[in-house]
Protein backbone atom coordinates (compact mmCIF):
# COMPACT_ATOMS: atom_id res chain seq x y z
CA UNK A 1 0.00 0.00 0.00
CA UNK A 2 1.60 3.57 -0.94
CA UNK A 3 -0.95 5.63 1.04
CA UNK A 4 1.02 7.88 2.86
CA UNK A 5 -0.52 11.57 4.03
CA UNK A 6 2.97 13.47 3.42
CA UNK A 7 3.45 12.23 -0.28
CA UNK A 8 3.49 15.44 -2.94
CA UNK A 9 1.47 13.66 -4.82
CA UNK A 10 -2.30 14.00 -3.91
CA UNK A 11 -5.46 12.05 -5.22
CA UNK A 12 -9.14 13.49 -4.42
CA UNK A 13 -11.48 10.67 -4.18
CA UNK A 14 -15.25 10.70 -2.41
CA UNK A 15 -15.54 9.60 1.36
CA UNK A 16 -18.63 7.29 0.21
CA UNK A 17 -19.97 5.41 -2.72
CA UNK A 18 -22.90 2.67 -2.49
CA UNK A 19 -21.88 -0.78 -3.06
CA UNK A 20 -22.78 -1.31 -6.56
CA UNK A 21 -19.90 1.01 -7.57
CA UNK A 22 -17.23 0.49 -5.71
CA UNK A 23 -13.82 -0.63 -7.63
CA UNK A 24 -15.93 1.72 -10.40
CA UNK A 25 -15.07 5.35 -9.29
CA UNK A 26 -12.30 6.49 -11.44
CA UNK A 27 -9.60 7.33 -8.88
CA UNK A 28 -8.96 3.84 -8.91
CA UNK A 29 -7.21 4.65 -11.95
CA UNK A 30 -4.66 6.91 -10.79
CA UNK A 31 -4.23 4.91 -7.54
CA UNK A 32 -3.71 1.91 -9.49
CA UNK A 33 -1.26 3.68 -11.52
CA UNK A 34 0.66 4.88 -8.18
CA UNK A 35 0.64 1.56 -6.93
CA UNK A 36 1.92 0.17 -10.08
CA UNK A 37 5.07 2.39 -9.72
CA UNK A 38 5.29 2.82 -6.09
CA UNK A 39 4.70 5.80 -6.04
CA UNK A 40 3.47 7.34 -2.55
CA UNK A 41 0.47 9.07 -2.61
CA UNK A 42 -1.90 10.97 -0.34
CA UNK A 43 -5.44 10.85 -0.28
CA UNK A 44 -8.07 13.79 0.28
CA UNK A 45 -11.66 12.15 0.77
CA UNK A 46 -14.42 15.14 -0.46
CA UNK A 47 -17.98 14.17 0.97
CA UNK A 48 -19.78 12.94 -1.90
CA UNK A 49 -23.04 14.05 -0.70
CA UNK A 50 -22.08 17.96 0.24
CA UNK A 51 -18.85 18.70 -2.32
CA UNK A 52 -16.61 21.10 -0.82
CA UNK A 53 -17.01 24.89 -2.53
CA UNK A 54 -13.46 24.56 -3.57
CA UNK A 55 -13.35 21.65 -5.05
CA UNK A 56 -14.98 23.04 -8.29
CA UNK A 57 -12.42 25.63 -8.62
CA UNK A 58 -10.35 22.26 -9.75
CA UNK A 59 -13.03 20.08 -11.34
CA UNK A 60 -15.82 21.99 -12.71
CA UNK A 61 -18.36 18.86 -12.68
CA UNK A 62 -17.35 18.43 -9.22
CA UNK A 63 -16.10 15.04 -9.92
CA UNK A 64 -13.41 12.69 -9.08
CA UNK A 65 -10.87 12.22 -9.46
CA UNK A 66 -8.72 15.41 -8.96
CA UNK A 67 -4.71 14.76 -8.91
CA UNK A 68 -2.65 17.50 -6.70
CA UNK A 69 1.17 16.51 -7.75
CA UNK A 70 2.99 19.61 -6.10
CA UNK A 71 1.95 22.86 -7.89
CA UNK A 72 0.09 20.78 -10.78
CA UNK A 73 -3.63 20.34 -10.15
CA UNK A 74 -5.42 18.49 -13.19
CA UNK A 75 -8.63 16.43 -13.21
CA UNK A 76 -9.89 13.78 -16.06
CA UNK A 77 -8.65 10.76 -14.65
CA UNK A 78 -7.59 10.14 -18.73
CA UNK A 79 -5.18 13.44 -18.25
CA UNK A 80 -3.76 12.81 -15.00
CA UNK A 81 -2.94 9.05 -15.98
CA UNK A 82 -0.83 10.38 -18.85
CA UNK A 83 0.73 12.91 -16.41
CA UNK A 84 1.45 9.96 -13.93
CA UNK A 85 2.90 8.05 -16.95
CA UNK A 86 5.39 10.45 -17.88
CA UNK A 87 6.66 9.46 -14.89
CA UNK A 88 7.83 5.73 -15.29
CA UNK A 89 8.40 4.02 -18.75
CA UNK A 90 6.44 1.28 -16.89
CA UNK A 91 3.51 2.90 -17.69
CA UNK A 92 4.59 4.51 -20.72
CA UNK A 93 7.32 2.06 -22.78
CA UNK A 94 10.03 4.18 -24.39
CA UNK A 95 8.97 1.89 -27.84
CA UNK A 96 6.46 4.03 -30.00
CA UNK A 97 3.93 1.05 -30.85
CA UNK A 98 3.99 0.00 -26.80
CA UNK A 99 3.37 3.69 -25.97
CA UNK A 100 0.10 3.81 -28.56
CA UNK A 101 -1.04 0.92 -26.92
CA UNK A 102 -0.02 2.71 -23.36
CA UNK A 103 -2.08 5.54 -24.31
CA UNK A 104 -5.04 4.35 -25.49
CA UNK A 105 -7.46 3.11 -22.27
CA UNK A 106 -6.39 6.41 -20.60
CA UNK A 107 -8.41 8.31 -23.68
CA UNK A 108 -11.42 6.24 -23.33
CA UNK A 109 -14.66 8.78 -22.92
CA UNK A 110 -15.88 9.21 -19.82
CA UNK A 111 -18.86 7.36 -18.44
CA UNK A 112 -21.10 10.53 -18.03
CA UNK A 113 -24.08 8.99 -18.18
CA UNK A 114 -23.55 6.54 -15.20
CA UNK A 115 -21.91 8.86 -13.18
CA UNK A 116 -24.75 11.10 -14.11
CA UNK A 117 -27.11 8.58 -12.28
CA UNK A 118 -24.79 8.40 -9.35
CA UNK A 119 -25.17 11.94 -8.55
CA UNK A 120 -28.66 11.34 -8.34
CA UNK A 121 -29.32 8.29 -6.97
CA UNK A 122 -26.31 9.85 -4.25
CA UNK A 123 -29.25 12.59 -3.94
CA UNK A 124 -32.02 11.18 -3.58
CA UNK A 125 -30.88 7.95 -0.97
CA UNK A 126 -28.83 10.04 1.14
CA UNK A 127 -31.29 10.33 3.86
CA UNK A 128 -30.99 6.93 4.31
CA UNK A 129 -27.56 6.42 3.26
CA UNK A 130 -25.04 5.17 6.10
CA UNK A 131 -21.49 6.50 6.31
CA UNK A 132 -19.59 2.95 6.50
CA UNK A 133 -18.74 2.44 3.25
CA UNK A 134 -15.66 4.87 2.97
CA UNK A 135 -13.69 5.60 0.10
CA UNK A 136 -14.92 5.26 -3.64
CA UNK A 137 -11.71 3.73 -4.93
CA UNK A 138 -11.94 0.14 -5.01
CA UNK A 139 -10.93 -0.36 -1.49
CA UNK A 140 -13.43 -2.25 0.17
N1 LIG B 1 -14.25 11.78 -17.22
C1 LIG B 1 -14.11 11.86 -15.80
C2 LIG B 1 -15.28 11.20 -15.14
C3 LIG B 1 -15.24 11.43 -13.67
C4 LIG B 1 -16.45 10.81 -13.02
O1 LIG B 1 -17.43 10.39 -13.68
N2 LIG B 1 -16.37 10.73 -11.69
C5 LIG B 1 -17.48 10.17 -10.95
C6 LIG B 1 -17.02 8.98 -10.16
S1 LIG B 1 -16.52 7.70 -11.26
C7 LIG B 1 -18.02 11.17 -9.97
O2 LIG B 1 -17.28 11.96 -9.42
N3 LIG B 1 -19.33 11.08 -9.76
C8 LIG B 1 -20.01 11.94 -8.86
C9 LIG B 1 -20.80 12.98 -9.60
O3 LIG B 1 -20.87 12.95 -10.84
O4 LIG B 1 -21.36 13.82 -8.91
C10 LIG B 1 -12.80 11.17 -15.40
O5 LIG B 1 -12.49 10.16 -16.01
O6 LIG B 1 -12.12 11.69 -14.50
Amino acid sequence: MSIDSSASIEITALDWVPDFARAYVRDIRPRSACEEIGLDYAEHLISAINRPADHFLFQPWGQVPVLKDGGIRLFESGAILLHLAEKDARLMPRNAQARARARSPGCSPPIIASSRCFSSWAMSTSSRRTRSGRNCGGRA
